[in-house]
C-alpha cells in the first residue's frame, strides 16, 4: 500500500510545485480593468452622469446669476431711496422737499435759480415751508404743494415752517440758490 503512493502520483507528493504555476493571485486586478475597457455599458453609464452633472451646474449657474442680479437691483433701489440730497444739486427744476414732525428732508437744499420745490408732508400735523419772505401754503398731514423760487436771487437763505413752534423745534433749513 505505502509503496503505490509515491512514484504513481508525482503531483500529489509535491504540491508546493504546483503553487507557483498557477499565476492565480496576480490575476484578481485584472478582471476589474477588463470590465471597464470591454464593457460598453459602463462608459456609457459615465458619460449620461457626465453629462446630468453638466447640466445640473447649468442649473445652478443659471440659480447663482438671479439671485445675484436680484441682489444688486434690491440694492440699487435702496441706494436710490437714500438718494434724495444728492438729486438736490444736480441743477434740476424741480426740487422735492419732505416735511416731517418737525424737519425738513433734506435740510439742507442746494438748487438751481428759477427751480420750484416740491413740498410733501409726511408729518402728523400741518406745516409749509417759507424762504425769505415767500412761503408755500399751509399743508395738511399726506398732502403736498410747491413754491417757486423764480423770484429769489441767487445766494443762501433760511428755509423755516411758520407754524408756531415749529421752527424752534427745529424745523428749519438752508437753501442755497446757484
Ligand atoms: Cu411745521
Amino acid at each position: 500500500m505505502t509503496t503505490i503512493e509515491g512514484p504513481t502520483i508525482p503531483g500529489a507528493d509535491e504540491p508546493d510545485s504546483g503553487r507557483p504555476d498557477q499565476p492565480v493571485p496576480p490575476a484578481t486586478p485584472v478582471p476589474a480593468s477588463a470590465t471597464n475597457a470591454g464593457n460598453g455599458s459602463n462608459f456609457e453609464t459615465l458619460a449620461v452622469c457626465g453629462f446630468i452633472f453638466g447640466l445640473f451646474s447649468i442649473v445652478i449657474a443659471v440659480f447663482a446669476l438671479g439671485m445675484a442680479a436680484r441682489a444688486v437691483s434690491e440694492s440699487g433701489g435702496d441706494s436710490s431711496a437714500g438718494g434724495d440730497g444728492a438729486t438736490a444739486a444736480s441743477g434740476e427744476q424741480t426740487t422735492e422737499i419732505v416735511m416731517i414732525d418737525f424737519a425738513f428732508e433734506p435740510s439742507e437744499v442746494l438748487v438751481a435759480a428759477g427751480s420750484v420745490l416740491e413740498i410733501s408732508n409726511d408729518g402728523a400735523v400741518v406745516h409749509n415751508l417759507s424762504v425769505d419772505g415767500m412761503a408755500s401754503d399751509m399743508i395738511d398731514a399726506g398732502g403736498s404743494g410747491e413754491l417757486d423760487l423764480a423770484g429769489l436771487e441767487a445766494g443762501t437763505y433760511e428755509m423755516r415752517c411758520d407754524v408756531p413752534g415749529h421752527a424752534e423745534a427745529g424745523m428749519t433749513g438752508s437753501l442755497t440758490i446757484e
